[in-house]
């Protein structure tokens, strides 16, 4: 395996190759990109927990707030990096990091000189928040048609950034370890998140979401937050939690059943997981993914009928009708990189804007794209009892079982979630190998 400076000076060669064409294509000179300031709470000194602007962290791995990235053909990219002098807080040293030597870098202590110098770059595209900041110099502020370009260039990930995604993984995977452990312990939702940033070794902070703890009926809830203390010794887990690995997530959901959990819910899950593997092992170039969404529908729907909890329709109708809906109502697949939900899954192509919105059976997929190579998605089905969503439907005796309905809603439901490279061959399944299970 290549190092990750090798694999880092390779990925910021191939986006500088890709930011000329973009900016060939837009006529503009080059881009400014703005790593942002803290925000702040209402009336408060205290900032909220501060993330860079990811177009920022595509090219940069720095953390730290102010700095901004010049971008222009044929030349090393250049990084005003912001360093106040300060006693209050940490402005942590450029150090000898293994992305330090691919640019070009001005250290500045001072904000408003840091904007003064971008002022220098008349008629460049400015990328980010704050474009008022910049006073009376004229940078295009954040034009579409270039983002889009660098948006769609972002959503094919380099051999760089997969291998980000996959030790994000591996890091994620530790942390679900860990808390299916505390789950089996009898342990409650809190206990639980509390074993898995134990076994990330990351801080909540450092991961890419807020971890979605639901022990039996709040797994229904698609992003239920609470951490409760009670109940504890659960029937069903359902965690979706992920890690990040400088600055690229992983997004991997679990659920885990004791013998307490009905019957019928074990083989659920097993069927469940069946589908989410051959679901995993169609990904492939061109493949659409409406159509993915689609068969995934009839695939899950499969199940309900099979287990006699729909019954009297095929799955084609169940999906039309909207009954899978009722059980799965959620997409089953999004783009993954910097972003959780990662950028350009609607876009029909490189400079057009997000125009892609089709419906399957009343659920529209984040990611609405043919795939392509280099592509990484999530593939996460689910099945879930949830009075939410099954209450209008009460009327329909005929094709809904609510005698096994009624007896699983008090557990909730089930989701399972894997991180997907799309290659030429067969797709490369990032989660799997750190966590089988
Ligand atoms: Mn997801």
């Amino acid at each position: 395996m290549r190092d990750l400076k090798e694999l880092f000076q390779e990925h910021i060669q191939t986006l500088q190759a890709r930011t000329e064409k973009v900016l060939s294509h837009t006529n503009y000179p080059g881009i400014v990109i703005n790593a942002a300031d803290e925000l702040f709470y209402y009336v408060d000194d205290m900032a909220y927990t501060y993330k860079p602007t990811p177009h920022f962290r595509y090219f940069c791995p720095s953390k730290g707030i102010n700095h901004k990235l010049v971008i222009r053909p044929g030349q090393k990219p250049k990084l005003y990096y912001y360093k106040p002098s300060d006693f209050w807080e940490e402005f942590e040293d450029i150090g000898d990091e293994y992305w330090v030597d691919s640019f070009e870098i001005e250290v500045v202590s001072d904000k408003n000189l840091l904007w003064k110098k971008i002022e220098n770059y008349q008629s460049f595209a400015f990328v980010g928040p704050e474009h008022q900041k910049l006073g009376n110099a004229k940078l295009a502020d954040n034009p579409q048609s270039l983002v889009n370009g660098l948006d769609w260039e972002r959503s094919f990930k380099t051999p760089y950034e997969i291998e980000c995604t996959k030790r994000a993984n591996e890091i994620g995977a530790k942390g679900h370890i860990a808390a299916q452990k505390s789950f089996f312990e009898g342990g409650s939702e809190r206990d639980i998140f509390m074993a898995y940033v134990q076994g990330t070794g990351q801080l909540e902070t450092e991961h890419p979401y807020p971890a979605i703890v639901g022990v039996n009926d709040k797994s229904a809830i698609l992003h239920y937050r609470r951490k409760r203390t009670a109940p504890k010794n659960g029937a069903l887990l359902l965690l979706d939690a992920g890690a990040t690995y400088q600055g690229y997530a992983s997004d991997i959901t679990r659920t885990s059943l004791t013998d307490a959990a009905p019957k019928e819910l074990h083989e659920i899950k097993k069927r469940l997981n069946e589908v989410q593997l051959q679901l995993c092992d169609s990904v492939k170039p061109d493949l659409p993914c409406r159509d993915f969404l689609y068969d995934s529908q009839k695939k899950v729907t499969q199940i309900l009928l099979d287990m006699d909890i729909l019954r009297g329709v095929n799955p084609e109708e169940a999906v039309t009708n909207r009954f899978t809906r009722c059980f799965y109502p959620h997409g089953l697949s999004h783009m993954l990189g910097i972003q959780v939900h990662d950028v350009a899954g609607r876009q029909a192509s490189q400079f057009q804007d997000n125009i892609l919105k089709k419906e399957s059976g009343g659920i529209q997929n984040r990611n609405q794209r043919n795939l392509g190579v280099g592509n990484i998605i999530t593939i996460e089905p689910g099945i879930y009892f949830n009075e939410t969503l099954l209450g209008p439907v009460r009327p329909n005796t005929e094709n809904f079982n609510w005698e096994i309905i009624d007896r699983l809603i008090p557990f909730g439901g089930m989701r399972i979630e894997d991180n997907v490279v799309v290659t030429e061959g067969k797709a490369t399944n990032l989660t799997r190998s750190f966590l089988p299970e």
